[in-house]
């Protein structure tokens, strides 16, 4: 580190320097990510309350005040006003904690088993070396479900936990949570869900109409929800959500701290010292946009990916892999390797997400048809230039 420091503006020069290389939403190139720029209003709100320490509830009662609304209101959103939970840094951190409740409230040196689908977020493999749980992986359906038939088949004595995913990070599809609910039940397991990117979807693609299968605490073996402002909810980094059917549940985690400045508190994340301004600009765009403004951003994603969706199947050689859900498309090649196309894509500067076997393109708020029809293009000139051919 210096001695003497520079000035502001010196310090500006040099990141405006240092940070021209990176990517911005603006720009049109990211068709990958699952973030966005975050809304205006998000930024302003977050900036307003930046000191704000959730770690520290005591010194700042009314942000904790703001934090179990916001809860109370995404558990609203999500079939379950009595909902406790946090907003946390991200769908990582909800899914550990999901893990971490139900391994404190049922597990045992037996019992440590988590049936996870194949499709499940690797947030799920860190969870389980965390924790000394063991993943059971199980494969999906012909619509990239995951198979109940083995689900079922694979639930034994030593079965803790049972994850659905509602919004696949591959292909954006929601597991058949209703069914998952019932083997909860039957077997008294514990059932989580993980919605980090579904969850500020499905409620509004169901009121615009769209087919938007079951997936929240309407369904009476679910104990907990993972859903992520910081992805399709606008809101900054870092703002994942965790919400729990009930205060019994939640407050297996909850670990009591006795000598805050703020006084006695207990803390139920991961994280101590935590970010009070991701909660407070979480409870400000949802009561900023509404149902309504959500349910617009949501439209406008959606009526994209249909015509997105429409483009690709019309081109030689490529396909989509399953119809969306929700504003993600996968997109698979026929006679030529989706990673020399992947390749080739990015070279001319695209960012996309590339899976095994397809390459994945999130339409978020920040895609505009215009990058879209470029996108198009590129895609078409690539799969001629590597010369496909019909198997
Ligand atoms: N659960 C699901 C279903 C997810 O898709 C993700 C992340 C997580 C949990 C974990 O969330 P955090 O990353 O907030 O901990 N999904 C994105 C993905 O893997 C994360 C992401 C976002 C990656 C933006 C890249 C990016 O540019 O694609």
């Amino acid at each position: 580190m210096r001695e003497i420091g520079l000035s502001k503006e010196e310090v500006i020069q040099e990141l405006r320097l240092r940070l021209e290389g990176d990517l911005s939403f603006t720009d049109g190139r990211i068709l990958g990510s699952m973030c966005t720029y975050p809304h205006e209003f998000a930024q302003l709100v977050f900036l307003m309350n930046i000191e704000k320490n959730l770690g520290d509830p005591g010194l700042f009662p009314q942000t904790a005040e703001l934090e179990k609304e916001t809860i109370s209101m995404l558990g609203e959103l999500l079939s379950n006003p009595n909902a406790c939970g946090h907003i946390v840094t991200g769908g990582t951190e909800a899914n550990i904690l999901a893990l971490w409740t139900a391994k404190r409230l049922r597990g045992n040196e037996f019992r440590n088993e988590v049936i996870v689908p194949e499709s499940a977020h690797f947030s799920f493999d860190k969870a389980a070396d965390l924790l000394g749980l063991k993943l059971v992986k199980v494969p999906l359906d012909s619509r990239f479900r995951v198979s109940i038939e083995d689900v079922e088949r694979t639930i034994n004595s030593r079965t803790l936990a049972i994850v659905g995913i509602a919004g696949t990070t591959g292909l954006g599809v929601v597991d058949p949570i209703d069914r998952l609910s019932e083997l909860a039940v039957e077997h008294d397991l514990y059932l989580h869900v993980d919605a980090a990117f579904g969850g500020f979807l499905l409620p509004f693609l169901k009121e615009l109409g769209y087919e938007a299968p079951k997936f929240d605490f309407s369904l009476e073996g679910v104990s907990s929800i993972t859903v992520d402002p910081h992805k399709m909810g606008l809101v900054p980094i870092p703002a994942g959500g965790i919400l729990f059917r009930n205060k019994e549940i939640y407050s297996t985690t909850a670990w009591r701290v006795s000598y805050m400045a703020g006084g006695e508190t207990t803390q139920a994340t991961l994280v101590g010292t935590r970010s009070g301004a991701a909660a407070i600009a979480t409870w400000a765009m949802l009561n900023h946009l509404g149902r309504k403004g959500y349910r617009d951003i949501v439209k406008r994603c959606m009526e994209l990916t249909l015509w997105f969706v429409e483009k690709v199947k019309s081109l030689d050689f490529i396909d989509i892999v399953v119809p969306p859900v929700m504003n993600i498309v996968g997109i698979k090649t026929e006679g030529v390797e989706i990673q020399a196309v992947a390749q080739k894509l990015r070279a001319k500067g695209w960012a996309i997400a590339l899976f095994p076997s397809h390459i994945r393109i999130v339409i978020m708020p920040h895609v505009r048809k215009s990058h879209l029809e470029k996108f198009l293009n590129d895609l078409q000139e690539v799969i001629k230039s590597l010369g496909a051919s019909k198997p």
